[in-house]
């Protein structure tokens, strides 16, 4: 078994399995993979964070947290009569093996009521929840780099 996951996570992981003798294989169910955020000016109160999300079974995206922003949410952006808009999407579902892209001018995480500017180069902690199809609930947390464009592949 592999765990393509953060190191982070693994750790805790294996301290669950250490202290609890929980199985943890539920943990790895999701590959984030370069994940970035969009760098801020002073001030700003709002970006969005960008990535490729791969999930190993059927889950459902669920929500989002990071230290930095009071709220996060998973948006949509939507063509309406012609203009872009984004609205929040609430339950954003992944399929066993497909990669879904969040990126700029698509599907992305919001975070708002961002406690400090976000300079390039930073690192940004971001928390995904997910919710499997038996209900198994789980957390993925990543670092998004902060920057004004998607880091090179
Ligand atoms: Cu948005």
């Amino acid at each position: 078994m592999s765990f393509p996951v953060a190191n982070r996570v693994l750790s805790r992981c294996l301290a669950a399995l250490l202290t609890a003798g929980l199985a943890c294989a539920v943990h790895a169910q999701v590959t984030v993979d370069g994940a970035w955020a969009r760098a801020t000016v002073p001030n700003q109160s709002a970006t969005g964070a960008f990535m490729r999300l791969t999930a190993q079974k059927d889950v459902v995206l669920t929500g989002a947290s990071s230290p930095v922003a009071g709220i996060v949410e998973v948006h949509e952006m939507r063509l309406d009569q012609g203009i872009m808009r984004m609205r929040a999407a609430d339950r954003l579902a992944l399929k066993a093996g497909q990669t879904i892209e969040l990126k700029s001018r698509g599907l992305h995480i919001m975070m708002m009521g961002l406690k400090k500017q976000i300079k390039a180069g930073e690192r940004v902690p971001l928390t995904l929840s997910f919710k499997a199809a038996d209900g198994t609930l789980s957390t993925v947390e990543t670092n998004a780099t902060a920057g004004f464009a998607p880091p090179e592949r």
